[in-house]
């Protein structure tokens, strides 16, 4: 630069100016991104994944233990910052309540299609156990093959915990005319579901739970049994009678509305992410049937697949 030259110095004082006040508009917050943390593994796992990618930008962020409904009147109120695991069956109308009040954002859609329903080891259709099965009408005719000691003499259910589904099941049984037939019980956790189906495994029993996919059961054999399909309204929440299975559905992103704001180059990462069935059921697998932490999952899975992350932050 010739400094005796006065326009010269006016052009590269106005060009570092200009490239200065772009570096502090782009600039993420120092303030943390706040991860929700729930109670199954692929979302826990993804939470660290997610986390992981934002300090890899240069964010902070922090993880809160948080209740899978209330979590987005806690979006919507800014305590809580996303969530990446928006699952339609069972949190769509939650989603839906608090964007509808405002101050919650689509993020957009996994690849990832999901089904949350009730299903069967694939021994139990192979072994003919319930002739009929994965038809739901077949479960009139074998609910002995499902009693369990505390069934009543009853086949059961197992469902999730309550705070996934509320009583979706319950009346789901009743409004298909079985409830002479079958009981809802809620399992405390989704660990207590998995070792139920392995001892019930062990024992060549019949067992029906909660179930979902994308999970680590993908790879092992479940079937989901077909209901009577899912459509707009037929839950009785949404004014129908309930006799209706859950929808082949959607996973989503939400996030607080002023995220795209605070955290622009973040905001952007986050609304690309789209994971796979196969990804999401490895980040499952590898806590459930690896047995690591949910952190080192994380970190883990990170390392193994830089391919599929990376892009996402660029
Ligand atoms: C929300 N869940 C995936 C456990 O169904």
């Amino acid at each position: 630069m010739n400094l005796f030259n006065p326009k010269a110095v006016v052009t590269a004082l106005s060009v570092s100016m200009a490239s200065l006040s772009g570096a502090a508009f782009a600039a993420d917050s120092a303030e943390p991104i706040v991860i929700p943390t729930h109670n199954w593994s692929s979302q826990v796992v993804m939470a660290y994944v997610i986390g992981g990618m934002f300090e890899s930008m240069g964010s902070n962020v922090e993880y809160v233990p948080a209740d899978s409904q209330a979590v987005y009147e806690a979006i919507r109120n800014g305590d809580v910052t996303i969530s990446h695991e928006v699952w339609q069956s069972t949190f769509g109308a939650s989603f839906y309540n608090a964007m509808e009040k405002g101050g919650v954002i689509d993020a957009g859609t996994h690849e990832a299609a999901t089904l949350e329903e009730m299903g069967v080891p694939s021994y139990v259709i192979e072994n003919n156990l319930c002739p009929g099965l994965p038809n739901w009408e077949a479960l009139k005719d074998c609910p002995e093959v499902f009693a369990t000691a505390d069934s009543d003499g009853k086949g059961r259910w197992l469902e999730g915990p309550q705070s996934w589904h509320g009583d979706l099941m319950p009346v789901r049984v009743d409004a298909l005319g079985l409830g002479d037939l079958y009981t809802v019980k809620f399992a405390g956790g989704a660990d207590a579901i998995w070792a139920e189906l392995e001892s019930a495994k062990k024992e060549g029993r019949g067992i029906i739970t909660f179930n979902w996919t994308p999970n680590f059961t993908d790879a092992e054999g479940f079937v989901f049994l077909e209901f009577p399909g899912y459509t707009d309204g037929c839950r009785v929440a949404d004014g129908g009678d309930g006799a209706c299975g859950s929808p082949k559905g959607w996973l989503k992103k939400a996030a607080n509305y002023k995220f795209p704001k605070t955290h622009p180059a973040a905001y952007t990462a986050f609304s690309k992410i789209s994971f796979t069935t196969t990804q999401i059921g490895q980040m499952a697998a590898l806590v459930d049937v690896d047995k690591l932490s949910h952190q080192d999952a994380a970190t883990k899975w990170l390392a193994d697949n830089e391919a599929v992350w990376k892009p996402f932050t660029e």
